[in-house]
């Protein structure tokens, strides 16, 4: 009986932690691992991983082109084309999909451009409110 009690209150607060990752916004404090109110790279990594995930949508672990750009059917082609033109910087080899090299330097490039005091860490105060 005590089992069961505990898998019951256990349960609320996974179901709203996995609700969080599929939908969410996403709290970067999470990602903290250590708590000392900073992002390591690989922390933010973690984070960054977690955002995208939802972009790929067929869910084969692969962020292809044609599920990065098309997020929903009343896009204006201008938004579309923003979205490509971003895509296709990332996009080293010119694949139409991104590799984990391509994205882990997408994250890389996204750290030091948040890091303004170059510390290799990210604060509380770098941190963008949303993305
Ligand atoms: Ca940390
Ligand atoms: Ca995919
Ligand atoms: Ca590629």
């Amino acid at each position: 009986m005590r089992k069961i009690l505990t898998t019951l209150t256990v349960a609320p607060f996974l179901l709203a932690s996995a609700l969080t990752v599929a939908g969410g916004p996403i709290d970067w404090r999470d990602y903290d691992n250590d708590g000392n109110k900073k992002l390591t790279i690989e922390e933010f990594s973690q984070l960054r991983i977690t955002q995208y995930a939802k972009f790929d949508r067929n869910s084969d672990g692969i962020w292809s082109r044609k599920e990065f750009v098309k997020r929903s059917n009343n896009m204006t082609m201008a938004r579309t084309d923003a979205l490509r033109k971003k895509f296709n910087k990332w996009d080293a080899n010119d694949d139409a999909e991104l590799n984990s090299e391509e994205v882990a330097k997408l994250i890389a490039g996204n750290f030091r451009w948040l890091d303004k005091n170059k510390s290799r860490s990210l604060s509380l105060k770098e941190m963008p409110k949303r993305f």
